[in-house]
């Protein structure tokens, strides 16, 4: 009994510590926005994001997912629950990995988008525009849904990988990348090398990262969303959208090229971004915030008196604001923002 006591708080302790390592931060979205594709949801406790033509998706502090956008076929909303490690939006569906490594697809289903894989050896996941794509604990890939691009290759040393409209890439080991699927215009013949480090597929086009921090760019080049890549050495990240290409660079800014006819160059200013999203027309960046999750009277600690706080308010149905206890930003203070300061509770050296 003692045994099991010390193992159940060994596993809080080390989930409170893995939820509270990973940095958090809020949400920002541009260009196209017809069905409010371009603008996520507020709150300061998001730890990823993933935007697709018709919608966008999020990870949580508190291992939940938002969603927003255009909602056809329910494709932006996830389910509930607190069980989840990443959320990819695919075009009219959604795909999530479960944290016991299952996968869970959601929305249009008219091609198999959403007939994901049974198992929970998975590691990594990616949702394109008719298909998805994921990666096993041994490092081989899996696919479904439509084409070409639901067949992967074999291999077992995939590191990373992402889906563009019918077209996938995948990152190896050795730091070469592989493609397959629709290469009308060369977008899944990607360049050989073996210094690469991240990728990125779009609507026909393909982008890197190499090992020395420049861009690598193929394919489709009709708005200029590969030749236009900018020169340097200060890249960390890339998002490949349907006919435009973005990236972030070393400083935390957001860079455009390519196609602006739906205000895909209208990234948000600043230097305080650590990821960036969007295979559509739509833009999806995470804004790092300094805010310390769960410090609600801005002492630089989460304590006794923060989540005295909390408590107080708990229950407010509407209007509440991050210092009344609302940590995700919905308007309310309920279960989901007493999880998310718990998670942080005892940071700062109260
Ligand atoms: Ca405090
Ligand atoms: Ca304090
Ligand atoms: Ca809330
Ligand atoms: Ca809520």
């Amino acid at each position: 009994m003692r045994r099991l006591l010390l193992c159940a708080m060994t596993f809080m302790l080390v989930f409170a510590v893995g939820v509270s390592a990973q940095p958090t931060g809020s949400l920002a979205g541009w260009g196209y926005n017809s069905h409010g594709e371009a603008e996520p949801p507020a709150g300061e406790d998001y730890t990823s994001c993933s935007a697709s033509y018709t919608h966008g998706l999020a990870m949580k502090a508190d291992s939940s997912i938002a969603g927003w956008g255009w909602d056809l076929d329910g494709a932006a909303t996830p389910p509930a629950g607190n069980d989840f490690q990443a959320a990819s939006a695919g075009w009219y569906f959604s795909v999530a990995l479960r944290t016991d490594g299952s996968l869970y697809g959601w929305g249009r289903n008219d091609l198999g988008q959403t007939n994901v894989p049974a198992g929970n050896d998975f590691v990594m996941i990616a949702a394109g525009q008719d298909h998805g794509t994921a990666i096993t604990t041994d490092g081989s890939l899996v696919g479904w849904g439509d084409g070409d691009a639901a067949n992967p290759p074999a291999g077992n040393d995939y590191t990373a990988i992402v889906a563009g409209c019918h077209f996938g890439l995948a990152l190896k080991e050795d730091g070469s990348i592989v493609g397959w699927g629709s290469n009308s215009q060369g977008q899944s013949t990607p360049p050989a090398g073996n210094d690469y480090v991240a990728i990125a597929a779009g609507g026909l086009h393909g982008l890197a990262v190499k090992a020395d921090g420049s861009l690598a760019a193929w394919g489709c080049d009709w708005f200029g969303e590969v030749s236009g890549a900018p020169a340097g050495n200060d890249f960390v990240a890339v998002a490949a959208g349907t006919y435009h290409s973005l990236a972030l660079k070393a400083d935390g800014s957001i860079v455009h090229w390519g196609d602006d006819a739906n205000n895909q160059d209208q990234v948000p200013a600043g230097n305080d971004f650590i990821a960036i999203g969007g295979t559509g027309d739509t833009g999806v960046a995470l804004r790092y915030s300094d805010v310390l999750l769960g410090d609600l009277d801005g002492d630089g600690d989460v304590d006794l008196a923060d989540l005295a706080q909390l408590l107080s308010n708990y229950g407010m149905t509407s209007g509440a604001i991050y210092e009344d206890g609302d940590l995700d930003g919905d308007g309310d203070v309920d279960l989901a923002d007493l999880a998310a300061l718990l998670a942080n509770y005892g940071v700062g050296n109260p």
